[in-house]
C-alpha cells in the first residue's frame, strides 16, 4: 500500500447475467427496473483490461447496489467504495449514498460481466481469497497475462472447481491474453515470473508479493504494448491514453482513495 493517495481507475463491468442466487435477492426490487447495474473494479493498470478473463470478489465480503450520478446506472460495489464515491461527484449529490440492494460476495459468483477492452465478450464473477474490504471497490477484475495474483489465482480455480464451488466451464476456456511485451518475461510475464518462481497457488504469498512487484516494474518500465491501438508503443505512452478513452467511452471513472 502506497503511503500517499491512489489515482485508480475504476473500470465498469456491466452485469450480463446474474447467477441465480443473486437473481432470488433481487426478485422483485423496483429500485432496479430499467437500470443497468455495473460491478466496478479499481486498478492501476488500465492499460492491461484487453486481458481481463474474470473479474473477482470476496465471498465473505459484503456489498451494495448504489445509485450514481447518473439515473439509469447502479454500481455494485462495498458500502465503503460508495461513501468514497460520495465525495467524488459519483453519486447523486455531494455526500449522499443511496443503496437500493445488499448482497455478500459468494452470491454473486457465476454472475455474467462484459469486460471492457477484453477479447472476451462476456466474463464470469469468481472467488479469490485476498480480496480487501479496506481497498478500491472490493470487485478486482482479473488480468492473468499481467498480474500474479490473478494468475494464481485462476491456476488454483481451473485445478480446484470443486473445492472453489464454481463450474469448471466459468474459467477452463480463459486463457491469460499477451498484452505488454517486456525483454525480461516475454509478452505473459505473470504465468512467466510464476513458473521461474515455482508459484503454484494465491496462497504463496511472500512469493507473490515479490512476483508482483517485479513484473509491475518491469511492465512499466519496459513494457511495450502488443495489442489495441497502441500496439507497438511503451507502456508508459499507452496507460494515461487508455484510461482517458476509458473514461471518455463510459466504461470507466477516476477514482481515489
Ligand atoms: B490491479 P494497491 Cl494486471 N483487494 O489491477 C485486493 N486487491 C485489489 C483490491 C482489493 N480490494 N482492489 C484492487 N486490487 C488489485 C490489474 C493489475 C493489478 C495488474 C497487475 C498488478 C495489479 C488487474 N488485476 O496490482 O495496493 C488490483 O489489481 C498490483 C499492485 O492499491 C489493483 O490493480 O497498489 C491493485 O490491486 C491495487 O493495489
Amino acid at each position: 500500500e502506497g503511503v500517499g493517495p491512489q489515482d485508480y481507475t475504476c473500470i465498469k463491468l456491466k452485469v450480463l447475467e446474474f447467477s441465480p442466487e443473486a437473481q432470488a435477492v433481487l426478485a422483485g426490487n423496483k429500485d432496479i427496473e430499467g437500470k443497468q447495474i455495473f460491478m466496478v473494479a479499481a486498478t492501476l493498470r488500465p492499460e492491461t483490461m484487453y486481458g481481463q478473463t474474470n473479474c473477482f470478489v470476496g465471498v465473505d465480503l459484503k456489498y451494495g447496489v448504489f445509485k450514481t450520478n447518473k439515473a439509469d446506472e447502479l454500481f455494485l460495489i462495498t458500502e465503503r467504495a460508495a461513501r468514497n464515491m460520495a465525495y467524488q461527484n459519483l453519486s447523486p449529490s455531494t455526500g449522499e449514498v443511496v443503496k437500493v440492494a445488499d448482497f455478500v460476495g459468494r452470491q454473486l459468483i457465476g454472475t455474467q460481466v462484459k469486460a471492457p477492452l477484453s477479447s472476451y465478450p462476456s466474463v464470469y464473477v469468481l472467488p479469490m481469497d485476498g480480496v480487501l474490504a479496506t481497498k478500491g471497490t472490493g470487485v478486482v477484475t482479473s488480468v492473468p497475462s499481467d498480474s500474479p495474483d490473478d494468475y494464481a489465482t485462476v491456476m488454483d480455480l481451473k485445478k480446484k472447481p470443486d473445492y472453489y464451488k464454481i463450474k469448471a466451464e466459468w474459467i477452463a476456456s480463459y486463457e491469460p491474453i499477451p498484452i505488454i511485451n517486456t525483454p525480461t518475461y516475454g509478452n505473459l510475464a505473470a504465468p512467466t515470473i510464476c513458473a521461474q518462481m515455482k508459484i503454484n497457488s494465491q496462497k504463496d504469498k511472500t512469493q507473490l508479493a515479490l512476483a508482483k512487484e517485479a513484473v509491475y516494474k518491469d511492465g512499466f518500465y519496459n513494457g511495450v504494448m502488443v495489442i489495441g491501438d497502441y500496439s507497438g508503443k511503451p507502456v508508459q505512452e499507452a496507460k494515461p491514453l487508455i484510461r482517458q478513452t476509458l473514461i471518455d467511452t463510459n466504461q470507466a471513472v477516476p477514482y481515489n482513495e
